[in-house]
């Protein structure tokens, strides 16, 4: 008996060891983002890749052109998630969209949650004419999402060509749990052809 308590201190001793080293082990801020809350993604990582988005294709709504997901830190110095899109012949069309999805690790729990916010940039001079629109969704959970936002209107300029909007989408607060979801880029009547980047995506709290 004496022998199995020894097994087990020694058992649980080394799970604690690691359990610290794990949490002390992080470089160069890579910890930050590797232990980063759940619903927040800041794509400073490289490991990280997307962060668990992936174009959702089979989802796409009146969208024909090409998409491309990646994760992008040259364009402007910091990590960000780069959507490659092509809205060519797509300027009479009211509601053409792309969605991007994520499986999460765990669980998100709405309970407290009021919003979904993220940092837009797109380049003014890559489209003549239309908007974009943000859409949420999540329908496989406890708690049906289903938001729209308003056009996407940027107000500083980047320096390079590009525009950054801060986006921010309510949701109706209430119980239940979300395991995944989708972010929608609706081009409303827009010839856009370029990158479009997202950064500091996340669940905001009321
Ligand atoms: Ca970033």
């Amino acid at each position: 008996m004496k022998s199995i308590k020894c097994i087990l201190f020694v058992l649980v001793s080394a799970v604690l060891l690691l359990a610290s080293s794990c949490a002390t082990s992080g470089k160069d801020g890579k910890e930050s983002e590797v232990r980063a809350p759940l619903g927040v993604w800041t794509f400073e990582n490289p490991d990280n890749d997307t962060g668990g988005w992936y174009l959702a294709n089979a989802e796409f709504y009146q969208y024909k052109g090409q998409a491309k997901l990646s994760r992008d830190d040259k364009t402007f110095k910091k990590g960000m998630l780069r959507l490659d899109v092509d809205f060519t012949g797509h300027k009479d069309i009211e509601w053409a969209e792309i969605k991007i999805a994520n499986d999460f690790p765990k669980s998100i729990n709405m309970k407290n949650m009021s919003r979904f916010a993220f940092d837009f940039y797109y380049n003014p001079s890559f489209s003549k004419t239309g908007t974009f629109k943000p859409k949420i969704w999540s329908n496989n959970g406890s708690k049906f999402i289903n938001e729209t936002g308003v056009d996407i209107q940027g107000d500083e300029d980047m320096g390079n060509g590009f525009l950054k909007a801060h986006v921010e989408i309510f949701i109706t607060p209430g119980n239940g749990f979300i395991p995944d979801m989708r972010l929608s880029i609706a081009g409303c009547s827009t010839d856009y052809k370029g990158p479009v980047f997202f950064d500091n995506i996340k669940w905001v709290e009321k």
